[in-house]
C-alpha cells in the first residue's frame, strides 16, 4: 500500500491534476466527505488527509509514504527524515514581511530598535531577522497573523501574501520579501528504500506532469 499525505484546500485542488497524470483519481471529494482517508481507483493507492503543518511528521514517521507540503511548512519543521525530491510549482506565494500602512520599517531598521512581529513561522522568521542583524521579539501565532499589528499586539507580520487582498482588506503593506515558497513533494527515506518499485513510476510521472506544466507556463 502506498499512502499519499496532503492537506485539503488548494493542495488537494492543485495536486489532483498531478495525480490524475500519475493515473491515481481519488474516489471521494475532501470538500465534502469527512473522511481522513481516501480511496482512490488503484487498489494499492490511498490518501490521508491532514492538516497541511502535518503533513511532514506523517511522512517522517513513515505513516505515510510521500506527501505534499509548502517550502513554508518544511522550512519550519526541519526536513528530519524526508527526502525532498521535487518542487512541484504549485500553491506559490511569497513569505513577506508587512506592517500598518504608514508604519516606518526603515527608521526602525536604521535605528537599529527592536522590533515586535507576529508570526506562524517563528524559525523562518527568526533566521531572516538575525541575518539582517535584526532585534526582534517574535510572537507566534497560529492564525489571522493580519489582526496583530491592528490591535497593537505587534508592530510587524511574518506571513505568506498571495493576491495581496488580505493585506490590502486591513490596512497593511509588505515591506520586505522573505522567500519565494511552492509546494514540495516528500517521500519517506525508508518508504523509498522498500517500496522503490511501486512508489519510482508515481515520481516519475509527477516530475513529466510538474515538466509540462512549466513549460506550458512559460
Ligand atoms: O488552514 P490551516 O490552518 O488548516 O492550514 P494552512 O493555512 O497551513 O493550510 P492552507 O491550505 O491554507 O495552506 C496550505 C499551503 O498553501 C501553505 O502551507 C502554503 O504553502 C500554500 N499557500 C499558498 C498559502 C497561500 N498561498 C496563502 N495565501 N497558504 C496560506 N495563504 C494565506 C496567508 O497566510 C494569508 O492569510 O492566505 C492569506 C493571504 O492571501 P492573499 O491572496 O489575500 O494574499
Ligand atoms: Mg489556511
Amino acid at each position: 500500500m502506498i499512502t499519499i499525505a496532503l492537506s485539503k484546500g488548494r493542495i488537494f485542488d492543485e495536486t489532483a491534476p498531478l495525480l490524475a497524470a500519475a493515473g491515481i483519481h481519488s474516489t471521494e471529494e475532501p470538500g465534502s466527505s469527512r473522511k481522513l482517508i481516501l480511496g482512490t481507483n488503484r487498489e494499492d493507492v490511498r490518501l490521508i488527509i491532514v492538516r497541511a503543518s502535518d503533513v511532514p511528521t506523517y511522512v517522517q514517521y513513515g505513516a505515510a509514504d510521500i506527501g505534499i507540503a509548502g517550502k513554508d511548512v518544511l522550512d519550519e519543521h526541519g526536513g528530519d527524515g524526508l527526502y525532498q525530491p521535487l518542487d512541484l510549482q504549485i500553491a506559490k506565494c511569497k513569505m513577506m514581511v508587512a506592517v500598518r500602512k504608514g508604519f516606518d520599517y526603515e527608521a526602525v531598521i536604521r535605528q537599529g530598535a527592536r522590533l515586535k512581529v507576529v508570526t506562524k513561522y517563528v524559525k523562518t522568521a527568526r533566521e531572516h531577522f538575525a541575518e539582517k542583524g535584526m532585534h526582534v521579539d517574535l510572537i507566534k501565532l497560529y492564525g489571522s497573523m493580519e489582526l496583530g499589528p491592528l490591535v497593537g499586539l505587534a508592530d510587524a507580520i511574518v506571513d505568506l501574501v498571495s493576491t495581496g487582498g488580505t493585506l490590502k482588506a486591513n490596512n497593511l503593506e509588505a515591506v520586505e520579501h522573505v522567500g519565494d515558497v511552492s509546494s514540495r513533494l516528500i517521500v519517506n527515506q525508508a518508504s523509498l528504500k522498500l517500496k522503490r518499485s511501486a512508489l519510482q513510476p508515481i515520481l516519475d510521472d509527477f516530475t513529466r506532469a510538474v515538466a509540462m506544466n512549466v513549460d506550458t507556463n512559460k
